[in-house]
């Protein structure tokens, strides 16, 4: 019967041996994001401690850019997203940017 008819797959699964690219959440520097509210954003979106979030931020501000944090890609681009987004809703040009490690 039609509903019998079994098709043999032909594809082969093979196991995932790479782990997968890993993208940095990159902090950039601007002028006018007062550090009070740099630092809220990085708390709140990435978790850190009050410490770890002034550290972040004052790098960005010294050096022009700060690495946030690694993530798969999707986790990466959602939360530079809401980071950046939580920065426009308040008026301010808080950027958050992605970039795959090497
Ligand atoms: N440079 C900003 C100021 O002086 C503070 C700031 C720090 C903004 C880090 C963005 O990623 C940033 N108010």
């Amino acid at each position: 019967m039609a509903e019998d008819v079994v098709l043999k797959p032909r594809t082969r699964t093979r196991p995932r041996v790479e782990r997968p690219r890993l993208y940095k959440v990159i902090l950039l520097n601007d002028d006018y994001t007062p550090r009070e509210f740099v630092v809220r954003v990085l708390k709140a979106e990435f978790r850190m401690s009050e410490d770890q979030a002034h550290r972040v931020m004052i790098t960005a501000h010294r050096m022009g850019l700060c690495v946030v944090a690694v993530f798969t890609r999707d986790v990466a681009e959602t939360k530079a997203t809401r980071a950046t987004d939580a920065g426009k809703a308040a008026g301010y040009p808080l950027t958050f940017t992605t970039e795959p490690e090497e």
